[in-house]
């Protein structure tokens, strides 16, 4: 398809089991699985929903999970019950990383299998031609390994998504602006020049998970095709569109993907409860929309995100951009979560401004001519 054109728009497709929002990590656990309630209402109260294929996404198969999990991690997933938790020693725990931020709760394996299964039919939809632009919202759980859940991720659906695309597609190009690095997706693909992973994140080599310094950029075949963009503190609309864009339009011209996921974490905007970033809706939303302008296949995924109500006005509005739709400011009243957004009951609320911008113009440059020099390498 050709995006911006006026002779063709985009098939659009919205994958989502309302079955998802239903879980909880437990009391005071910033991941909130009911916000991915909050953003289906708005998309419904803003009928979206007479612009895209909707579809309810069937569950992914244990076969579906091992095509990247251990086989015994998948197994753990499936037997393990909060009362079997409390029997367990603290060194098997461990061993599968349960904690504060990947707690055992009730459903825990069917929970991930849903999301997972919402990112399978999404690329499905891709593959056969019937979607030009795919999008799961409860999807984009980007630290889960192979052997172990990791920040609040535990099966890795972008891993699973990579994997099928490759099956048809020469290269994938993976796109993470969720505000941590997007670690487990670029592991899975460091060694090959089939993947391009693109992570900008908050970097300052203890935040979460710790990895995504500028220099690391794939080995072997892979060499120079895991791209990290390092970001501080407190980052503005401007600074981050530009360089988003003045990144991102040299690494597409020259990898050419045929195929692009984008995970779209909602912590990137200014007054998440986890988050140290600036930005405005329309800012984050500006990076979905500038992707989309390439008129390339594209798999959309949620990601982190802890300010509920935000993350919903977010990924309503960025629905709507790659549907190219116009949505008025006030949110309708229509369903009876319409609450949870005042007393403004705004789409576009003012987010930044909270925290100083650490990001000096000359930082910036300096990682932009890195990601550049880089980009110097790659041989097509
Ligand atoms: O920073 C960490 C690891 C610790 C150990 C565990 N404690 C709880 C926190 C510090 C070093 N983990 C991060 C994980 C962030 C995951 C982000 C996921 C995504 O957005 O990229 C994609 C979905 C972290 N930051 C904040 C917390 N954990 C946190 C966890 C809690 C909590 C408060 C903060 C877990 C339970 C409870 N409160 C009750
Ligand atoms: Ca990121
Ligand atoms: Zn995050």
């Amino acid at each position: 398809y050709l995006a911006n054109s006026t002779s063709k728009l985009p098939n659009v497709s919205y994958h989502y089991n309302p079955q998802v929002s239903q879980y909880h990590f437990g009391p005071h656990h910033p991941m909130k699985p009911f916000r991915l309630m909050l953003t289906d209402h708005l998309v419904i109260s803003y009928k979206l929903y007479e612009q895209m294929d909707l579809y309810t996404p069937r569950r992914a198969t244990k076969e579906e999970l091992l095509e990247f999990h251990a086989e015994d991690y998948i197994d753990f997933l499936q037997t393990i019950t909060p009362e079997k938790t409390l029997k367990m020693s603290d060194q098997k725990l461990a061993q599968f990383n349960i904690g504060d931020d990947c707690p055992v709760f009730d459903g825990i394996y069917d929970y991930s299998s849903i999301y997972a299964g919402a990112s399978l039919d999404a690329l499905r939809k891709l593959i056969s031609g019937m979607s030009d632009i795919a999008i799961n919202w409860s999807g984009g759980l980007h630290h889960a390994k192979k052997f172990e859940p990791s920040g609040f991720c535990y099966v890795n659906d972008i891993v699973l998504s990579i994997i099928n695309l490759l099956r048809v597609h020469p290269r994938v190009m993976y796109i993470d602006i969720d505000l941590h690095h997007g670690d487990g997706v670029q592991e899975a693909f460091y060694l090959t020049d089939r993947v391009m992973t693109v992570s900008f994140h908050k970097y300052n080599g203890e935040f979460f998970p710790g990895t995504g310094s500028v220099d690391e950029t794939g080995l072997g075949k892979g060499k120079n095709y895991a791209v990290n963009v390092p970001l501080k503190d407190g980052i503005d609309d401007d600074s981050y569109i530009r360089l988003f864009k003045l990144i991102m339009e040299p690494l597409i011209t020259k990898f050419q993907p045929t195929c692009i996921v984008q995970q779209c974490g909602a912590d990137s905007l200014g007054y998440d409860r986890l988050g140290c970033f600036n930005l405005n809706i329309r800012a984050h939303g500006e990076c979905v929309k500038y992707i989309k302008s390439f008129g390339i296949p594209m798999l959309v995924l949620g990601g982190g995100g802890y300010t509920p109500r935000n993350v919903s006005r977010l990924w309503c509005y960025e629905t709507s951009v790659l549907n190219d739709v116009t949505l008025d400011h006030t949110i309708p009243n229509y369903l009876p979560t319409h609450d949870w957004f005042g007393p403004d009951y705004s789409l576009h609320p003012q987010l930044d401004g909270r925290i100083d911008n650490k990001n000096s113009k000359k930082y910036l440059e300096s990682v932009k001519q890195e990601v550049l020099e880089q980009l110097r390498y790659l041989t097509y």
